[in-house]
Protein backbone atom coordinates (compact mmCIF):
# COMPACT_ATOMS: atom_id res chain seq x y z
CA UNK A 1 0.00 0.00 0.00
CA UNK A 2 3.01 2.38 0.36
CA UNK A 3 3.47 4.29 -2.63
CA UNK A 4 6.71 5.86 -1.05
CA UNK A 5 8.60 2.66 -0.52
CA UNK A 6 6.60 0.45 -3.51
CA UNK A 7 9.98 0.70 -5.54
CA UNK A 8 13.74 1.49 -4.69
CA UNK A 9 14.07 4.65 -7.13
CA UNK A 10 13.01 8.35 -6.62
CA UNK A 11 9.78 9.68 -6.54
CA UNK A 12 10.04 13.28 -6.60
CA UNK A 13 12.01 15.20 -8.71
CA UNK A 14 13.86 18.17 -6.74
CA UNK A 15 15.09 20.55 -9.73
CA UNK A 16 16.56 24.20 -9.62
CA UNK A 17 17.99 26.62 -11.97
CA UNK A 18 21.25 26.53 -10.50
CA UNK A 19 23.07 25.71 -7.97
CA UNK A 20 23.08 28.99 -6.44
CA UNK A 21 19.13 27.77 -5.52
CA UNK A 22 20.52 25.11 -3.12
CA UNK A 23 20.99 27.07 0.03
CA UNK A 24 17.02 28.19 -0.62
CA UNK A 25 15.85 24.61 -2.08
CA UNK A 26 17.53 22.56 0.78
CA UNK A 27 14.68 22.97 3.08
CA UNK A 28 12.72 20.85 0.66
CA UNK A 29 15.29 18.29 0.50
CA UNK A 30 14.98 18.43 4.55
CA UNK A 31 11.40 18.01 4.82
CA UNK A 32 10.96 15.00 2.40
CA UNK A 33 13.72 13.80 4.27
CA UNK A 34 11.76 13.89 7.54
CA UNK A 35 8.92 11.63 6.07
CA UNK A 36 11.30 8.79 4.47
CA UNK A 37 10.39 10.47 0.79
CA UNK A 38 13.12 9.06 -1.70
CA UNK A 39 14.30 11.85 -3.52
CA UNK A 40 16.63 13.19 -6.35
CA UNK A 41 18.12 16.61 -6.69
CA UNK A 42 19.62 18.15 -9.72
CA UNK A 43 20.56 20.99 -11.65
CA UNK A 44 17.77 22.07 -14.58
CA UNK A 45 17.76 25.40 -15.92
CA UNK A 46 15.17 26.24 -17.96
CA UNK A 47 17.64 28.82 -20.17
CA UNK A 48 20.84 27.37 -19.84
CA UNK A 49 20.30 23.82 -20.51
CA UNK A 50 17.03 24.22 -22.59
CA UNK A 51 16.73 20.55 -23.97
CA UNK A 52 17.64 19.14 -20.72
CA UNK A 53 15.32 20.53 -19.10
CA UNK A 54 12.59 19.39 -21.88
CA UNK A 55 14.11 15.76 -21.51
CA UNK A 56 13.42 15.35 -17.99
CA UNK A 57 10.30 16.74 -17.31
CA UNK A 58 9.10 14.38 -20.46
CA UNK A 59 11.06 11.57 -18.98
CA UNK A 60 10.37 11.60 -15.00
CA UNK A 61 6.88 10.14 -15.12
CA UNK A 62 8.21 6.97 -16.80
CA UNK A 63 10.82 6.88 -14.10
CA UNK A 64 8.96 6.70 -11.66
CA UNK A 65 8.92 10.43 -9.96
CA UNK A 66 5.16 11.60 -9.20
CA UNK A 67 5.58 14.82 -7.82
CA UNK A 68 8.70 17.75 -9.34
CA UNK A 69 9.41 20.65 -6.88
CA UNK A 70 11.13 23.22 -9.24
CA UNK A 71 12.97 26.22 -8.04
CA UNK A 72 14.30 29.26 -9.90
CA UNK A 73 14.74 32.48 -8.90
CA UNK A 74 14.70 35.71 -11.41
CA UNK A 75 13.23 35.23 -14.27
CA UNK A 76 11.61 32.05 -12.77
CA UNK A 77 10.86 30.08 -15.44
CA UNK A 78 11.69 26.65 -14.88
CA UNK A 79 8.65 25.64 -13.24
CA UNK A 80 6.29 26.34 -15.55
CA UNK A 81 7.98 25.03 -18.39
CA UNK A 82 8.20 21.95 -16.43
CA UNK A 83 4.57 21.72 -16.01
CA UNK A 84 3.76 22.20 -19.73
CA UNK A 85 6.37 18.95 -20.43
CA UNK A 86 4.79 16.80 -17.57
CA UNK A 87 1.37 15.78 -16.46
CA UNK A 88 2.81 15.23 -13.13
CA UNK A 89 1.81 17.91 -10.70
CA UNK A 90 4.33 20.57 -10.75
CA UNK A 91 5.64 22.60 -6.99
CA UNK A 92 6.85 25.48 -7.46
CA UNK A 93 9.79 27.87 -5.13
CA UNK A 94 10.27 31.53 -5.81
CA UNK A 95 14.21 31.63 -4.95
CA UNK A 96 14.64 35.47 -3.66
CA UNK A 97 18.00 36.72 -5.43
CA UNK A 98 19.65 40.07 -4.71
CA UNK A 99 17.41 42.18 -6.32
CA UNK A 100 13.16 42.91 -5.60
CA UNK A 101 13.29 40.31 -3.39
CA UNK A 102 11.85 37.47 -4.73
CA UNK A 103 9.29 39.02 -6.58
CA UNK A 104 10.26 38.84 -9.31
CA UNK A 105 10.60 35.12 -8.90
CA UNK A 106 6.91 34.90 -7.59
CA UNK A 107 5.84 36.30 -10.49
CA UNK A 108 7.43 34.64 -12.89
CA UNK A 109 5.86 31.29 -11.90
CA UNK A 110 2.48 32.24 -9.74
CA UNK A 111 0.80 33.38 -12.90
CA UNK A 112 0.18 30.24 -15.06
CA UNK A 113 -1.58 30.68 -18.21
CA UNK A 114 -5.22 28.76 -17.60
CA UNK A 115 -4.39 25.01 -18.23
CA UNK A 116 -0.97 24.84 -16.97
CA UNK A 117 -0.64 24.42 -13.16
CA UNK A 118 1.87 25.43 -11.03
CA UNK A 119 1.55 25.16 -7.60
CA UNK A 120 2.79 28.02 -6.04
CA UNK A 121 4.49 28.25 -2.61
CA UNK A 122 5.76 31.26 -1.00
CA UNK A 123 9.02 33.55 -1.41
CA UNK A 124 11.88 31.10 -0.41
CA UNK A 125 9.12 28.50 0.96
CA UNK A 126 11.21 25.28 -0.35
CA UNK A 127 10.18 23.87 3.08
CA UNK A 128 6.29 23.71 2.72
CA UNK A 129 7.17 22.65 -1.18
CA UNK A 130 8.60 19.25 0.57
CA UNK A 131 5.70 19.29 2.80
CA UNK A 132 3.27 19.84 0.03
CA UNK A 133 4.29 16.94 -2.13
CA UNK A 134 4.12 14.84 1.07
CA UNK A 135 0.79 15.42 1.18
CA UNK A 136 0.38 14.57 -2.44
CA UNK A 137 1.69 11.32 -2.24
CA UNK A 138 -0.23 10.84 1.16
CA UNK A 139 -3.03 11.07 -0.11
CA UNK A 140 -2.52 7.46 -1.97
CA UNK A 141 -0.30 6.39 0.80
CA UNK A 142 -2.17 5.37 4.22
CA UNK A 143 1.34 5.79 6.24
CA UNK A 144 2.58 8.78 5.03
CA UNK A 145 -0.70 10.18 5.40
CA UNK A 146 -0.69 9.12 9.20
CA UNK A 147 2.94 10.42 9.21
CA UNK A 148 1.45 13.77 7.79
CA UNK A 149 -1.07 14.27 10.74
CA UNK A 150 1.17 13.39 13.55
CA UNK A 151 3.26 15.84 12.36
CA UNK A 152 0.35 18.34 12.33
CA UNK A 153 -0.55 17.51 15.89
CA UNK A 154 2.71 18.27 16.77
CA UNK A 155 2.96 21.86 15.15
CA UNK A 156 -0.14 22.00 17.34
CA UNK A 157 0.99 20.69 20.50
CA UNK A 158 4.21 23.54 19.56
CA UNK A 159 1.64 26.12 19.58
CA UNK A 160 0.32 25.29 23.07
CA UNK A 161 3.26 24.87 24.64
CA UNK A 162 4.42 28.23 23.78
CA UNK A 163 0.91 29.64 25.12
CA UNK A 164 1.26 28.30 28.24
CA UNK A 165 4.64 29.41 28.77
CA UNK A 166 3.77 32.72 27.64
CA UNK A 167 0.51 32.71 30.08
CA UNK A 168 3.12 31.25 32.91
C1 LIG B 1 17.91 31.23 -12.34
O1 LIG B 1 18.87 32.20 -12.37
C2 LIG B 1 18.34 30.29 -11.28
O2 LIG B 1 17.25 29.59 -10.78
C3 LIG B 1 18.96 31.20 -10.26
O3 LIG B 1 18.04 31.52 -9.23
C4 LIG B 1 19.29 32.44 -11.07
C5 LIG B 1 20.74 32.85 -11.00
O4 LIG B 1 21.54 31.76 -11.40
P1 LIG B 1 23.12 31.84 -11.27
O5 LIG B 1 23.58 32.99 -12.12
O6 LIG B 1 23.43 32.07 -9.80
O7 LIG B 1 23.65 30.52 -11.74
O8 LIG B 1 17.79 30.56 -13.55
Amino acid sequence: MCTVSDSNGPVVGLIMGSDSDWPTMEAAAEALAEFGIRFEVGVVSAHRTPQRMLDYARDAADRGIKVIIAGAGGAAHLPGMVASATPLPVIGVPVPLKYLDGMDSLLSIVQMPAGVPVATVSIGGARNAGLLAARILGASDPALRAAMATFQAGLEAMVLEKDAALRS
